[in-house]
């Protein structure tokens, strides 16, 4: 276990590496931080079948390592804003200077959404129980009128985007997909929870199946953190 553990740390350096050189950096000009990879919370296989490990370890390894050094290196000159809680970042994106503006909106968002999306998944499907429940039913008509409107909102994004339950401080959710890295925090919103559909989160194993991806997505998504995050945007301590 011990062993597995260094090689997959091993192979996750080199492939943070990887991203940054894509990013046209040169090795003395990688940013050290202060945005880092949060390590994926479960292991890569945690969501077989719905979502096969080597498209995890891919999009944790890869994708979000390299919006993580793109954000670094955008900001690099800048340590006022890197000095901000990415959330808070993404919300003032208006005072981010033109000419990093778009690079943080992309990557900052590509940070932030990865790091939500870990999280609300490793766990086995099912459905809410307690005041959330509640809130689906008072806001959707209920968790099968959700999930269907929340796969017609994924599978209607045109080209990459997510689709988002938000949640307001008074419990209130909404349902709203976006395209790119674009986020709900960058509106003054917070995220519940959300889904990827950039064609990386599940090519591999669905090809041009969005739709089934969609739909086997619910299988592995946690409630119960959901809910510890629903109760979190109540009294204002949930961030990403
Ligand atoms: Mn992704």
């Amino acid at each position: 276990m011990m062993q597995r553990r260094i090689l997959l740390a091993a192979t996750s350096a080199g492939l943070a590496t990887s991203a940054v050189g894509l990013a046209n950096l040169g090795a003395n000009a990688q940013p050290a931080g202060p945005y880092t990879l949060p390590p994926l919370p479960y292991a890569p296989d945690a969501n077989e079948p719905s979502i096969d490990a080597l498209t995890m370890t891919i999009h944790h390894d890869r994708h979000h390592a390299a919006y993580v050094a793109n954000l670094n290196a955008a900001l690099k000159d800048h340590g006022q804003l890197s000095a901000l809680p990415v959330d808070q970042l993404l919300a003032r994106l208006n005072e981010v200077p033109d000419t990093i503006r778009t690079a943080v909106r992309n990557n900052g968002g590509g940070h932030a959404n990865h790091s939500m999306f870990w999280l609300v998944m490793g766990g086995k499907g099912g459905a809410p129980t307690g005041p959330l429940a509640e809130a689906i039913t008072r806001d959707f008509g209920g968790l099968t009128a959700l999930q269907t409107a929340f796969n017609r909102a994924g599978l209607g994004q045109f080209g990459s985007g997510w689709v988002f339950v938000t949640v307001d401080r008074a419990g209130k959710l909404a349902l709203i997909a976006r395209p790119n890295q674009d986020t709900p925090l960058s509106e003054g919103g917070r995220v519940l929870f959300g889904n990827d559909v950039w064609e990386h989160a599940y090519y591999l194993k669905y090809q041009n199946r969005r739709a089934d991806y969609l739909t086997a997505w619910w299988n592995i998504v946690d409630w119960t953190k959901i809910a510890v995050r629903y109760d979190e945007a109540r009294t204002g301590t949930l961030t990403i």
